[in-house]
């Protein structure tokens, strides 16, 4: 498996926006190459519900499965990966707990993404690049930030936050391996459309 091929596109949900297994159905059919479960305050056996959903699903397109912050709802329903941020499990500690899984990590600035390839993070998801509505009080990172952060870095990065369909080129353009995205898929009226439209830029940029 070539984890920076897969991490392409990186669909997540958000259940503000749309009920999480329908519209992971239709990223899927669109092209998604990978995708996140995130659910904040939501009973851990509803999440391990619609993570098996999930599961199933990611499977049948080929595409990975990652879980936002949460490494017992990852290992619970047979997930690739989990997303840590600072407040998360320390990611040495998820690794001894789990070392099959692939391990993400947010990072906010330069010393953060550096510290958790130290600390043996598989990739990251640096942002936020553009401000954005779906995650407000978020540390603006910009393209010149994301620009230090893949430059210094050995592991695959994805981007995130505000990528849209009309700022994804220059964010490709920075040398990421990817791009993260909520509101330009999950809020679009059309969920595959959308999907299969930001693949398609994604090939034409970095193939
Ligand atoms: N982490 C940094 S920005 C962000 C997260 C989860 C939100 C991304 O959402 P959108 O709608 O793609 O800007
Ligand atoms: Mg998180």
């Amino acid at each position: 498996m070539n984890l920076r091929k897969k991490l392409k596109l990186y669909v997540i949900t958000d259940r503000r926006l749309r009920p999480e297994v329908e519209s992971v159905k239709e990223a899927l059919e669109g092209g998604a190459t990978s995708i996140q479960l995130r659910i904040k305050n939501a009973p851990t056996r509803e999440m391990i519900e619609i993570g098996k959903e999930i599961r199933k699903l990611t499977e049948e397109y080929d595409a990975l499965y990652f879980v936002d912050d949460r490494l017992d709802v990852a290992l619970a329903t047979n997930a690739d990966g989990v997303q840590l941020g600072s407040e998360d499990m320390p990611i040495s500690i998820a690794k001894e707990i789990a070392p099959n899984l692939i391990i993400g990590a947010s990072v906010y600035s330069l010393e953060e993404a550096l510290q958790a390839e130290k600390e043996g993070a598989d990739y990251l998801g640096a942002g936020s690049v553009f401000p954005t509505p779906t995650k407000k009080d978020v540390k603006i990172i910009g393209i010149e930030g994301l620009s230090r952060i893949v430059e210094s870095v050995k592991i695959p990065v994805v981007a995130i936050g505000g990528i849209k369909h009309e700022n994804v080129r220059e964010v490709l353009k920075a040398g990421v391996d990817g791009i993260a995205v909520i509101s330009a898929i999950m809020g679009a009226e059309n969920v595959r459309e959308a999907t299969e439209r930001m693949r398609k830029i994604i090939e034409e940029v970095i193939g």
